[in-house]
């Protein structure tokens, strides 16, 4: 029941118990929630108040309206912060999610094109090319593929990058990731990229490319990431100058 004698308005208590059983699972991605009605009798409170915590949990995107139909339970995104140069595997655990990756492409490709410039290496020198699937609790998020300059990064093997290739590039090779510079598109996702991420062709999906640098200035690695639009949201703090 929520309290209605507690200073917290009572709307507000049923804001917290609907996201409560958001984040439990208890109610799922696309579920339909119980009707107004339902809920002002579950709870003994007026449709209004129903209608105002159902209003805000809209307005903040944990739900969304079918007219018509319904209103039902919107995906949980994960909001990640643009600034810290941090790895994906770094990202779910700090979130308390449990981070996995599907291998699709281990090879070394003579670099050529885009790679040449960007990882500032002469043509046909050799390129780690590495193309995994990226999960959090065993649901795809990305799909990652990564350029490495063999040069830089020696003894790589497949089992290294199913874990976390920062860990090994910073505690096995002692080498110092500095910093990095980051696109961030609005795209769709192409036929290529729909099994892997287990959604349909043309949904929203945010391209992401990635170029670090050691700490020395040495370009590190070419990353090129699909997120999931449904699953990901980024945020960045902004300070006026
Ligand atoms: C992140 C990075 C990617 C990096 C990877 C390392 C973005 C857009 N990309 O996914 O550049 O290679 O982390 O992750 O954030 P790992 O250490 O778990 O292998």
């Amino acid at each position: 029941m929520l309290d209605k004698n507690s200073p917290i308005p009572v709307y507000y208590q049923l804001e917290e118990r609907l996201k409560d059983s958001i984040e439990k699972r208890e109610l799922k991605e696309g579920d339909m929630i119980p009707s107004e009605r339902v809920l002002s009798e579950q709870y003994r409170i007026s449709r209004m108040t129903v209608r105002q915590a159902i209003n805000n949990l809209v307005r903040d995107g944990y739900l969304y309206r079918i007219k018509g139909k319904g209103t039902f339970v919107a995906s949980n995104k994960i909001e990640q912060p643009l600034q810290g140069l941090t790895s994906f595997t770094e990202d779910m655990l700090s979130r308390g999610l449990k981070p996995e990756t599907r291998l699709l492409q281990f090879t070394v490709e003579p670099a050529q094109g885009k790679i040449i410039q960007r990882l500032k290496l002469a043509e046909g020198e050799p390129v780690n090319v590495i193309k995994r699937v990226r999960l959090a609790d065993n649901l795809p998020m990305a799909l990652e593929t990564t350029f490495l300059p063999v040069k830089l990064i020696s003894g790589l093997t497949e089992a290294h990058v199913y874990g976390s290739l920062y860990e090994y590039i910073e505690t096995q090779l002692g080498l110092k990731i500095g910093h990095a510079t980051q696109t961030l598109e609005a795209t769709v996702a192409r036929a290529s990229e729909t099994e892997h991420l287990q959604i349909q062709k043309g949904s929203p999906v945010l391209l992401i490319e990635r170029s670090s640098y050691l700490a020395n200035q040495h370009p590190l690695e070419l990353v090129k990431s699909v997120y999931r639009g449904d699953r990901y949201k980024f945020n960045v703090h902004l300070q006026r100058p």
